[in-house]
């Protein structure tokens, strides 16, 4: 058997380009993207296939000093990442000072495969990047070192026949037709959530979470209806806006995206519901797909 399979595991602060890697790499719009801290909450799998590997790519949240029970899901899923990854895509950006020692500890003693990406070197000089380079050479000793932009598509070539070297022969894990793990719904209600993110600023972003109550199809159109969950009511009255212009704008900018993503027109309902302190709640986390 010459077929080639793992778990290529994206890890790395917030906000250094992780998600925006793994769409490159995947070829879809997986996972979403913003220019806020701790966009990404949960694990996502996009799986690539050629008839000789398939890798399992996983985008993670950034790592997290737990605040909210819910920072210790996220966690949670960072922690998984670190157990089960056949190789590591340990992601950093050009700028970077916060180290993680006890991650990157655990990431170079693991025995598992290490390619260090070092995301936005359109953002530097020539030089600067190649400070950078000696100084994380340094940390990952034993690791490849790609640097990279990942928004651009700088570079990125490279790094698939760098992984799947590194993968161990084995059957595929999942049936090569299959893009993800997630079923619509989950893509669905990250697509709104992006839009929180964007068009939204301080904590609402961070208090706001999207659950899709109803997906069907009615005379080939999509029906969702999704709830916009805030933790006040204050934060309810600023998503909705005046006249309910503000929830009336994500709910355009996000239809628009969804009909991209799953190719069929959709006819999109949201509300907004207070769920106090929802952040800290073990079943509504629970419920809501933040299992630790
Ligand atoms: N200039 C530049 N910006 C980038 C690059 N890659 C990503 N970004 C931007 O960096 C921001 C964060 O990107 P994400 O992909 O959401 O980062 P992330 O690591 O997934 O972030 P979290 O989910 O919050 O942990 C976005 O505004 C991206 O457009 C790059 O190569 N160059
Ligand atoms: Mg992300």
């Amino acid at each position: 058997m010459s077929h080639r399979a793992g778990f290529v595991n994206i890890i790395g602060n917030p906000n250094v380009g992780k998600s925006t890697l793994m769409n490159a790499l995947v070829g879809e719009r997986l996972s979403i993207i913003t220019s806020k801290a701790q966009t990404t909450r949960h694990r996502i799998m996009g799986i690539v296939n050629s008839d000789d590997f398939q890798i399992v790519y996983s985008d993670t949240p950034g790592f997290v000093k737990p605040f909210y029970k819910m920072h210790e899901a996220l966690m949670s899923f960072v922690e998984t990442s670190l157990k089960d990854a056949d190789v590591f895509l340990y992601m950093v950006e050009m700028g970077e000072k916060q180290h993680h020692s006890d991650i990157i500890d655990r990431v170079n003693k693991s025995g598992v495969p290490v390619i260090l990406i070092i995301n936005k070197i359109d953002t530097t000089t020539q030089e600067e990047a190649m400070k950078y380079y000696d100084n994380w050479k340094g940390i990952f000793e034993n690791a490849e070192i790609f640097m990279i932009s990942a928004l651009h598509g700088f570079n990125i070539e490279h790094i698939v026949p760098a992984i799947v070297e590194k993968l161990p022969l084995s059957p595929p894990f999942f049936p090569k037709e299959e893009l993800t793990d997630r079923p619509m719904r989950f893509f669905v209600s990250e697509i709104i959530r992006e839009k929180i993110f964007i068009f939204y600023q301080k904590e609402i972003p961070y208090s706001s979470e999207v659950n899709v109550e109803s997906y069907k199809e009615v005379n080939g159109m999509i029906h969702i209806s999704a709830m916009i969950y805030t933790e006040r009511e204050s934060q309810k009255n600023i998503i909705i806006g005046k006249g309910g212009a503000s929830i009336k704008r994500i709910g355009i900018e996000a239809r628009k995206d969804i009909e991209n993503f799953i190719e069929q027109k959709v006819f999109l309902e949201l509300r907004v519901k207070v769920l106090e302190n929802w952040r800290n709640n073990p079943l509504i986390l629970n419920r809501l797909g933040y299992k630790p």
